[in-house]
């Protein structure tokens, strides 16, 4: 805090400072002759911009190829790979202009500082030269336009019918990735029933598709087979962003938003690739959306189908750890818990209690909240 008022002092200072001296430069070119200064102080501008367009050219292309080895690796998805092919010929479209259009723009404001002796040449209009300026940028720019569109409709357009669907529900701060199960279907649920032992809200009695949904900590996905992915938010904006696939879509509370892609490469095979043996693909949220934005981030593994199919199999739907957490809820006459010894989750929600109050006393009863402290999570 006292470094940034200090700072800002500091630039305060330094404003007034060179505020003052071109004043007083300003009252002694007024003593000496005013237009001499000019010209020397126009020279010293043109110079500048000279000097700019060289370093600041430079440096552009220097860095770019500097930092090289910090691009991500060739995309491991299909559609990662047309995206590429797009940069690649936007980047063909506008190189050669941004470096035209600099060297014009800094070359002639050096050739044509004002200069006492030279006469401005009147040239008020060409249509020839109108036309080629607006129509050939325009015909680029559609190209571009019609080339992103093309491969938005391919990536948000409807998903292959074999296509796995999964679901990234974000909150602050972490996804919950849910697998659609057996039956390739995510199951209805609704933010009213979110609660510790359903954190998604799924309606399981609504909605049998549920009943197979699984949670994973980690983004397992099988090599060469398209994945749907359905991104919700429950209370920011987060943004579900796969680098190495080329793959980004903000998840928005209140708008689902989905894509679809193909990895197309293990995390083996990137490894081998790079040699690095410590490699994994990840998932991040490239939307800041809190103070613990960072922890959002999860390993994502590509794999064989063999390998992803044994470790869906490994999987419990979280309808299990729900029934189980159900069943284990006991009351007595006046209300209290009769927790069962041999239970191993004790699950106390005050909701959940307050409705099986209730039920049972077919009356209105205060919720146990204040007894229902201790919360077992699985
Ligand atoms: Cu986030």
């Amino acid at each position: 805090m006292l470094t940034t008022i200090l700072g800002l002092l500091t630039i305060t200072l330094v404003l007034i400072i060179l505020f003052q001296i071109s004043r007083a430069s300003e009252l002694v070119n007024v003593m000496k002759d005013e237009e001499a200064a000019m010209d020397r102080s126009n020279t010293l501008n043109a110079v500048g911009f000279l000097v700019f367009l060289v370093v600041g050219m430079i440096g552009a292309f220097w860095s770019a190829w500097y930092y090289q080895d910090l691009y991500l690796p060739y995309p491991s998805s299909v559609h990662g790979a047309w995206l590429r092919t797009m940069f690649f010929w936007t980047l063909v479209a506008t190189v050669p202009v941004f470096v035209v259009t600099h060297i014009a723009l800094f070359w002639f404001s050096f050739k044509y500082k004002r200069d006492r002796k030279k006469i401005g040449y009147f040239f008020p209009e060409s249509h020839k030269l109108e036309l080629i300026w607006t129509l050939i940028p325009s015909i680029v720019l559609v190209l571009l336009v019609y080339e992103g569109l093309r491969n938005w409709y391919r990536i948000t357009g409807p998903a292959p019918k074999d296509a796995i669907v999964i679901e990234a529900a974000a909150q602050q701060f972490q996804w919950n990735l849910r697998y659609s199960g057996k039956d390739n279907e995510l199951g209805k649920k609704t933010v009213l029933q979110i609660k510790p032992e359903n954190p998604l809200g799924q309606l399981f009695d609504e909605d049998p598709t549920n009943k197979d949904d699984f949670m994973a900590t980690e983004l397992h996905l099988p090599v060469n087979k398209p994945v749907l992915i359905r991104i919700n938010s429950q209370d920011v904006l987060h943004s579900f962003y796969l680098p190495h696939f080329r793959v980004k879509m903000d998840a928005v509370p209140g708008i689902p938003t989905q894509f679809w892609f193909t990895p197309n490469k293990t995390t083996q095979q990137m490894r081998d690739e790079l040699g690095n043996p410590n490699f994994n693909y990840e998932l991040a949220c490239a939307e800041l959306c809190g103070s613990a934005h960072y922890n959002m981030r999860r390993v994502v593994i590509v794999e064989e189908q063999a390998a992803y199919d044994k470790w869906v199999a490994e999987q419990k739907p979280t309808y299990d750890a729900y029934k189980a957490s159900l069943g284990s809820i006991e009351f007595e006459d006046d209300g209290t818990e009769i927790v069962d010894a041999d239970a191993k989750t004790k699950i106390t929600d005050p909701v959940e209690a307050n409705i099986q109050l209730q039920l049972e006393e077919g009356k209105e009863v205060e919720a146990a909240a204040s007894e229902a402290t201790s919360i077992n999570k699985p």
